[in-house]
């Protein structure tokens, strides 16, 4: 197996800068020495990113100022929430300090901010974690001081009443503890934490959605995210490394209720530290991260293109969010692999740019939605849910699915197509002269909106008779036909 270092050899380089001769440290062999130094001001990052190593050999008097902030941004493409932050984003900043450091932590609440709020540590031994000597009200600040006595990665999070709102709101984090000789050095860390939401609204319904209290205590989650929204992973924001680099991943699950399988399509763990610990299991495809846990992931890639981080629990990977993408370049390795890259096979919609459908939501609300707009946002949910059948160019595949492309059945009878979609279709149906006796599954998954937009970019493609959708008019069509059995929504 190709390596660019050997972790034996790493880790005595590093003892021997460090002039030590500690061993492999264990929670027994914790360095618990005092504090050395003036307080050094800990460097806090917003997810992806994760600090600088500490690269020192001695505990220190470390301050911590975290903020909270209730702050309103996109959960979905169009779809606003609104999220109780430490440090304004989901998850919170990454923390990263030193076995045997004091910690001097400062929780502020801004005065903005509607709620109290309050912090429980994983990596703190004492009450609560912390929260017993952190609840601060708005406009406020706590302050409380403990030793990061055990090494590990931890999660923090809010223990403010009621908990589990606060935890649904996006209120947790990472904080790292790194061993006393440090983490061998990697190309690359990265912070990821999923994490389960509950709005009123469906998936991807678009406008402002409230939390949906019953649904969180159902458990019955409306989206399942990495990094707080479904876009923040994806596109221009994807994970990247080059081939032939390490790839160090610090992956927590803040809940509040589900367990993650925690999976990167395309790609075999080295090692992981499971539930942070100090053990490693060597050659790992899944992961198992409990709510309130974390898991650190290493691997080295060897050769390019987009490697999906996702839920293998896989229907929130694809039908509530829980998908990030890690884009990988440089030259191909035929080797250990021989094919060509089809992004469209694990990223559905993700493959796009789904900035088209936010302006799609912003123009709809407005009042000044266009064809064009309509056409360019249901273009891209088309290629993410359509083309695998009817193609991306909607020629469909000969006597299995049948054209959309210069459809007579759908020029004849456009307003058929929302109730074909929505409830599909079986037996014969001819197109253009050719009988397709096959199935058609239900689409009722998609929103009014989607579904207005899909249609609307069908029927003004390849030549069809143009037809403008609109979500109202799906609406009504949903509202006066039944599902079949098994259908969503
Ligand atoms: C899993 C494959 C599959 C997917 C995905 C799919 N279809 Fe179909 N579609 C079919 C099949 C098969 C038929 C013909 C059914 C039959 O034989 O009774 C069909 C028929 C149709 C028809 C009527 C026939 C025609 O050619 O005009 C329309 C309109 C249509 N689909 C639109 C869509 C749209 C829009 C989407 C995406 C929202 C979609 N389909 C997704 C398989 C699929
Ligand atoms: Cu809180």
């Amino acid at each position: 197996m190709l390596r660019t270092f050997c972790y034996c050899c790493v880790g005595a380089v590093l003892l021997t800068i460090a002039g030590g001769a500690r061993d492999v440290a264990r929670a027994a062999d914790a360095d618990t020495a005092d504090a050395l130094g003036p307080p050094i001001h800990a460097v806090l990052t917003s997810p992806p990113n994760v600090p600088p190593p500490t690269m020192r050999d001695h505990p220190a008097h470390v301050i911590v100022e975290l903020e909270v902030r209730e702050v309103e941004k996109e959960i979905s493409e169009g779809v606003r929430y609104t999220f109780w932050t430490f440090g304004g984003t989901v998850p919170g900043s990454f923390i990263r300090v030193r076995q045997g450091d004091t910690v001097e932590f400062h929780l502020k609440n801004h005065p903005d901010n509607k709620m109290p709020h309050n912090i429980d540590l994983h990596g703190v031994i004492g009450p609560g974690g912390g929260a017993a000597s952190s609840f601060t009200a708005p406009g406020h600040e706590s302050q409380f001081t403990f030793k990061a006595m055990n090494q590990g990665i931890y999660v923090y999070h809010c223990a403010t009443a009621p908990v589990g709102m606060h935890v649904g709101n996006g209120m947790y984090g990472l904080m790292l503890v790194e061993p006393p000789q440090g983490l061998p050095p990697v190309d690359h860390e990265y912070y990821v934490m999923q994490g389960d939401f509950y709005t009123v609204g469906k998936y991807r319904e678009k406008g402002l959605q409230p939390f949906d209290m019953q649904k969180a205590i159902d458990e019955r989650p409306t989206y399942v995210l990495f990094n707080g929204s479904e876009s923040s992973l994806v596109g221009d924001r994807a994970l990247t490394a080059k081939v032939g680099e390490t790839v160090r991943l610090f992956v927590g699950n803040g809940g509040p209720n589900l367990v993650s399988s925690f999976h990167v399509i395309g790609e075999i763990f080295d090692r992981v530290w499971y539930e942070g610990g100090t053990h490693f299991q060597e050659n790992v495809q899944t992961t198992l991260i409990p709510a309130g846990g974390a898991a650190i992931a290493e691997f080295h890639t060897l050769v390019p293109g987009s490697f999906v981080l996702v839920d293998h629990s896989i229907f929130r990977a694809f039908n509530k969010g829980a998908l990030a993408i890690l884009k990988v370049d440089g030259p191909p390795n035929k080797a250990i692999y021989s094919g060509k890259e089809v992004d469209s096979v694990y990223l559905g919609d993700k493959a796009q740019d789904l900035a088209v459908v936010s302006r799609v939501t912003s123009s709809a609300e407005k009042g000044t939605l266009t064809v064009e707009q309509q056409v360019k946002a249901g273009q891209v949910l088309f290629a993410g849910t359509c083309s695998v059948c009817h193609q991306a160019n909607g020629h469909g595949l000969e006597g299995v699915f049948p054209p959309l492309a210069g459809s007579d059945l759908l020029a004849n009878d456009p307003k058929r197509a929302m109730h074909i979609v929505l409830n599909g279709l079986t037996g014969n149906v001819t197109v253009n002269g050719k009988t397709y006796n096959s199935v058609m599954p239900p689409m009722s998954q998609l929103n009014d909106d989607e579904l207005a937009n899909i249609l609307t970019y069908v029927t003004n493609s390849w030549g069809n008779k143009p037809y403008r959708y609109t979500a109202q008019e799906v609406a009504a069509t949903r509202k006066a036909t039944a599902r079949p059995p098994g259908a969503a929504h």
